[in-house]
């Protein structure tokens, strides 16, 4: 087992993809135990420039990563993409799993899909698998998410660069101005701009935007076609220019932090849910005293007490 993970990392480091793809199902089948692979990876001194596509579905995010990846590539970059794919917990099936359409990238780019429930947005899976490729020292990592709820807002704490992506739209404001993600971009592209409207709706987006300046970042707007290579050029600048300026203000050191504070949460979290469930089964002390304090009524300040302390002996046992 663990010559078969030095071997593994040592063709990771190399970008071997069957490597990279094995060490990634480590993370995702226990996220938990992966950290002890992890931690086996050398320290890369090099940044990795992570940057966050989000969107609504079928704007485009898929076929305008293809592209980037593929400019990126072309120029030396070593490039990692992570598609993540909620799937409803209600129908189980995937809501955008067979929308990923990434077959047409430079075969030393690296792809994959992640699935997660869709009400956990970035799990400790995918931010793990984040901190494995910084290691294995890939240039940029590219992550997709779905332009809904939690997402928008976690993407926040991870992305270096975030690029939120719309297309041309009828009606009188568009979709993403009400929806608020108008505030997480550092890059905004109006993809599908062989479409009607297209310059209508880079107005409206400049008009929302109102030249709002973030810690001395301008957003940028963008045209594109993601249908051709050579229209998404000014974009992959766009996130050079951004890769720059996050280097040059420490923003990427800062997320990094944020990062690594969400993951730890999320560590806390899955350790302490078990502690939860067992202290408040039917059978427990705690649960009599619950049920006690609805039919007797009683302090409730004693009884939030009495959780913590059934909580921490459980933790201490
Ligand atoms: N006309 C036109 N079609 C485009 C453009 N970019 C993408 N498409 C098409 O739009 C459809 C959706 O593209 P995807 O890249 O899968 O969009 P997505 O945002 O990743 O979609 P989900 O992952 O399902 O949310 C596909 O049929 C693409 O070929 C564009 O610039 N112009
Ligand atoms: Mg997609």
């Amino acid at each position: 087992m663990s010559v078969d993970i030095t071997r593994l990392i040592s063709g990771a480091l190399k970008k071997d993809k069957v490597s990279v793809s094995k060490l990634i199902t480590l993370v995702e089948t226990n996220p938990l135990n992966s950290i002890s692979v992890i931690m086996r990876i050398p320290y890369q001194p090099k940044t990795t420039h992570i940057v966050g596509f989000t969107g609504a579905a079928g704007v485009g995010k898929s076929t305008l990563i293809n592209a980037v990846a593929t400019l990126l590539a072309r120029e030396g970059g070593s490039v990692a993409i992570i598609a993540v794919d909620p799937r409803s917990p209600i129908t189980g099936g995937a809501i955008m799993g067979d929308r990923v359409r990434m077959k047409d990238v430079p075969k030393e780019v690296y792809v994959r899909s992640m699935t997660t429930h869709e009400e956990e947005s970035l799990p400790l899976k995918t931010l793990l698998t984040i901190e494995l490729l910084e290691r294995l020292g890939f240039d940029y990592v590219i992550l997709e998410t779905p332009g809904a709820g939690q997402f928008s807002t976690r993407i926040m704490s991870v992305a270096d660069t975030i690029v939120v992506v719309l297309m041309p739209e009828s009606g009188d404001e568009i979709q993403a101005i009400k929806a608020g993600i108008m505030e997480i971009g550092d890059i905004y592209v109006v993809n599908k701009a062989d479409l009607p409207g297209a310059n209508l709706t880079y107005n409206q987006v400049l008009f929302a935007l109102n030249s709002a300046e973030r810690r001395g970042w301008t957003p940028r707007v963008i045209l594109t076609n993601a249908l051709s290579i050579a229209s998404v050029e000014p974009l992959v600048s766009a996130i050079k220019d951004h890769a720059v300026f996050v280097r040059k203000i420490g923003l990427n050191i800062e997320k990094r932090t944020l990062r690594r504070s969400l993951e730890l949460q999320l560590i806390i979290e899955e350790e302490l849910s078990k502690v939860i469930k067992e202290v408040s089964t039917p059978q427990t002390t705690l649960f009599k005293e619950f049920e006690k304090l609805l039919r007797d009524g009683g302090s409730l300040k004693e009884f939030l007490k009495r959780i913590k302390e059934e909580v921490s002996s459980r933790i201490n046992e």
